[in-house]
């Protein structure tokens, strides 16, 4: 990512509000702790096989289909089971730094959870003819109830974390972090540079390609930027967090094996003012949105079929 130039000596906190200002996200250099990271891998992997167990067959779905209410929630959610072993991410001096700077002292956790990006031998086959083309392809549905602890993805288009809050401000950021390895194949994170500068934006995006790995994105009235794609490869313990309304997405994962991850939700806790404010002064588009996407019939299952990343 092309850090904003800052003077030599310039704290990180310095540096997340210039990073958040030029490019809507700040990628960590320092890791978290590789050996803390493979052990709570372990010990993800150990509740379940990450293969087509995990769904329904299509029959049981279609006896019931159950769009909304299958995502990780308070009370069904692995990473409550693991809650003592993520120190390593939460009281890490350097994220404890970057999430202060921006978000002020007492930020609150919105939700944290595991996000797992499953890879296509795992997809049954009549699953992968059904969510074809669709833009988001949370399986959150089609999972077994007892396994809706955890989100799965099989690739989901360019979006703004502002789609779930609607009639919020954009007081919160993402922070993600890679548990292993995550290379191409792996489903990394494809994030857009700048795009958070038009502010909120109501899903599915506004997207032509501009070249090798850029796009050209409009918001309606709120003005048309070039922003280059960064695609998030990383090694175990890569940590990157980004603004509410900057744009990211995921292509499905095409290695033989699940990629899993962490993702917070980080907010503005008691603070009055805090960096965040400074960023989103510099934003020229909308900071809350009354309604985040049209992609959806009233049942919640997708009515638009279109999907951008997968293109990149
Ligand atoms: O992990 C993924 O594949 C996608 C995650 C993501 O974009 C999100 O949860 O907002």
């Amino acid at each position: 990512m092309n850090a904003m130039i800052q003077p030599r000596g310039a704290s990180l906190a310095e540096q997340v509000e210039a990073d958040f200002i030029a490019n809507g996200a700040h990628l960590f250099d320092q890791r978290l702790e590789a050996g803390a990271c493979e052990r709570l891998l372990a010990d993800i992997r150990a509740t379940r096989r990450f293969d087509d167990s995990l769904f329904l067959s299509e029959a049981e779905f279609d006896a019931d289909p159950q769009y909304t209410g299958v995502n990780p929630r308070p009370g069904r959610n692995l990473l409550e089971a693991f809650e003592d072993q993520l120190g390593f991410v939460e009281r890490a001096p350097h994220i404890v730094e970057a999430l202060t700077s921006l978000l002020g002292e007492g930020y609150e956790i919105l939700n944290r959870k595991i996000v797992c990006g499953v890879p296509e031998s795992s997809v049954p086959p009549w699953l992968r003819a059904r969510i074809l083309g669709n833009p988001v392809n949370n399986l959150g549905a089609y999972v077994r109830p007892e396994y809706r602890d955890i989100t799965y993805f099989y690739g989901i288009d360019f979006h703004q974390d502002l789609i779930d809050y609607k009639d919020r401000e954009a007081d919160f950021l993402t922070l993600y972090v890679y548990l292993h390895p995550v290379t191409r194949a792996d489903a990394p994170l494809y994030l857009l540079e700048g795009s958070h500068r038009l502010g909120g934006a109501v899903f599915p995006h506004d997207l032509t390609p501009a070249g090798p790995e850029a796009w050209t994105y409009a918001n309606g009235a709120h003005g048309q930027v070039r922003v280059p794609q960064r695609v998030l490869t990383g090694d175990t313990g890569f940590a990157a967090m980004w603004h509410a309304c900057t744009l990211h997405g995921t292509q499905p994962d095409a290695a033989d094996h699940e990629r899993i991850s962490l993702r917070y939700l980080v907010a503005r806790g008691a603070a009055v003012t805090s960096g965040i404010d400074a960023v989103n002064a510099t934003l020229q588009g909308p900071l809350s949105l009354t309604s985040t996407r049209e992609d959806l019939g009233p049942d919640g299952a997708a009515v638009i079929r279109q999907n951008t990343v997968n293109k990149a």
